[in-house]
């Protein structure tokens, strides 16, 4: 027989959650409590969930199945009905956020770290998504936040742990546990949303897709999808079994950690498209022959092209993109007359537009693009997206992206990243940027003449709420831009990112190194922030 315990503990004073919930190192989740104090904090920020359904997986990453096994005993003490779970705990977090809602969930608990790397030594992270399937709202993560903060006491039940292996259902007190396929209903959507026989068709042609699934939790799900539905050949599906380090290897498809696939676009006879996603599976990389698509490049081909795929045969209601995410999606919604919402840095902000239906389509510089059929990100869409425009236009990616440029324009982009800043250093030249925002306007630079600079604040057209102070903007005449923000997912001191853009229109050059294209605006990017007074670093850590 198991029994609820009520446990005393003392609260911890850093679990505000960031821009996609609360991450941190592995071991201070190993602290005494730590976990068990943010999932009760999450449970009493919540209403009406006794009885409910509670969706429970995460990317694999060392200490995925134990977190697991306490936030199951956890939910059945503090009343939760029924909790759906991927067989062996994974899932990836498009896949959660498709369970809530095929479920009528009440919400769901995602563990990751996303890209950051995994191992005893490396990052983990909890977040709770909504009955919509998106992450909390930030009125939600600031209630969990306040509650962690005074917390004295949990609940969890006395029990043996479940067996995560086998599917099937089993009781853990008045709960019922049912442990089912991780991939099976997300790839059943996914058949729903795509030509999966022009995109078979293709690749059993001479077309080729390169995927490496970093030892993440995406390998099962390319297994299923591009190996047994579309038929692509399993080396070419690369280190698609998930391990709890992710292989000692730093799950970010980028073009350094996922330098592979990179290398072998860019040979002659490389795939047609390379693509790789990130631990729990919401971010994307998109690489086609000979050439890399900008994330933010990729949204704006993926807006201007997504009526080829079924889903949104009927056309887009709408697009929206993140505000440091360059502006070449506008310039398709202005061409297309759809309209383009600018929203802060974070998936959650997009949740509304979606559920309202002012948007269809959705995306981020940070290698994140998604749609209404879920309320996350989600890397294998994106993947399925290139195919089956890929298949539809009989176009290579590179000829695709000339024709986009040729069409619309170029935004020549960059973000730049210091990463593991001194906190209070980062936070003061945050500070020094904010104080001179009213100075800005008419200041001449090597790079043109400032027009206007801000703050940036959203107001969100559904809820009617405000989000203030998510990044400074200098904005010039032309439309070029440099902003500046902190990340909200770091786990060591502060990441300054800096984003650069400059529009190049239709009839100008289009095919510059992005390097030499933005070359003045990275030069008063470091100026005028004074990069390396505050933070020492001549240099960022990233290009991306
Ligand atoms: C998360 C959020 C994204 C955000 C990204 C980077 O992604 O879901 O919306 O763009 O972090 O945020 P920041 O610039 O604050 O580090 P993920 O893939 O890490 O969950």
């Amino acid at each position: 027989m198991s029994r609820t315990l009520t446990v005393e503990t003392t609260p911890y004073d850093d679990q505000k959650p960031g821009t996609s919930g609360l991450r941190k190192k592995v071991t201070r989740f190993q602290e005494a409590n730590y976990l068990e104090n943010f999932v009760q904090s999450i449970f009493d920020s919540l209403e009406g969930f006794q009885g409910q359904t509670l969706v429970v997986g995460g990317d694999g990453r060392y200490h995925n199945a134990q977190a697991i096994q306490t936030i199951l005993k956890m939910a059945a003490a503090n009343g939760f009905g029924r909790a759906v779970v991927g067989q062996g705990g994974l899932l990836s977090t498009p896949a959660v956020s498709h369970l809530i809602r095929k479920n009528e969930a009440f919400g769901g608990i995602i563990l990751s770290a996303s890209h950051n790397p995994g191992g005893p030594d490396g990052d983990f992270g909890i977040k709770f998504n909504a009955a919509n399937g998106g992450p909390a709202k930030e009125s939600l993560t600031a209630k969990m936040f306040a509650r962690s903060k005074v917390i004295d006491r949990y609940q969890i039940l006395d029990a043996d742990d479940v067996d995560l292996d086998s599917i099937g259902t089993s009781r853990l007190g008045g709960m019922s546990v049912e442990i089912i396929d991780s991939v099976a209903d997300y790839a059943d959507l996914m058949e729903t949303l795509f030509d999966f026989d022009a995109i078979r068709t293709m690749l059993a042609g001479a077309a080729t897709l390169l995927f490496d699934a970093m030892h993440a939790v995406t390998g099962p799900y390319a297994n299923e999808i591009f190996g047994k539905r579309l038929g692509v050949d399993s080396a070419h599906i690369i280190n698609a079994k998930p391990k709890t380090d992710f292989g000692g290897g730093h799950p970010d498809p980028n073009l350094v950690h996922a330098k592979t696939i990179y290398d072998a676009a860019m040979k002659a006879d490389g795939p047609d498209l390379a693509a790789a996603s990130d631990g729990d599976g919401d971010r994307n990389l998109i690489i086609g022959r000979g050439c890399f698509v900008s994330p933010s490049d990729s949204l704006a081909v993926i807006a201007a092209n997504a009526h080829l795929a079924p889903a949104h045969s009927g056309g887009l209601s709408g697009v929206a993109r993140s505000m440091p995410t360059s502006a070449a999606t506008d310039r398709v919604a202005e061409a297309k007359g759809l309209a383009c919402y600018e929203t802060p840095t974070g998936w959650k902000f997009f949740g509304n537009l979606l559920d309202s239906g002012d948007i269809t389509i959705c995306g981020e510089e940070s290698a994140g693009t998604g749609s209404n059929h879920v309320r996350e990100k989600d890397g294998i869409w994106a993947v399925l997206m290139w195919l089956n425009i890929l298949a539809a236009r009989t176009m290579s990616v590179a000829d695709i992206m000339a024709d986009h440029w040729a069409t619309y324009g170029r935004n020549y982009y960059a973000r730049h990243d210091f990463e593991e800043v001194d906190a209070e250093s980062a936070a003061n030249l945050m500070r020094r940027l904010r104080e001179r925002l009213s100075s800005y306007p008419g200041t001449e630079t090597d790079a043109g003449r400032i027009q206007t600079a801000d703050e940036f604040s959203y107001f969100d057209p559904v809820d009617e709420s405000l989000t203030e102070g998510q990044g400074i903007r200098l904005i010039f005449e032309g439309g070029s831009r440099i902003v500046y923000r902190l990340s909200g997912t770091g786990t060591v001191g502060a990441t300054l990112r800096v984003y650069i853009e400059r529009y190049e229109p239709p009839d100008g050059e289009l095919d510059k190194p992005v390097p030499e294209a933005l070359a003045e605006l990275i030069a008063v990017s470091r100026s005028e922030a004074g990069i390396e007074r505050f933070t020492g670093r001549t240099e960022p850590d990233v290009i991306t």
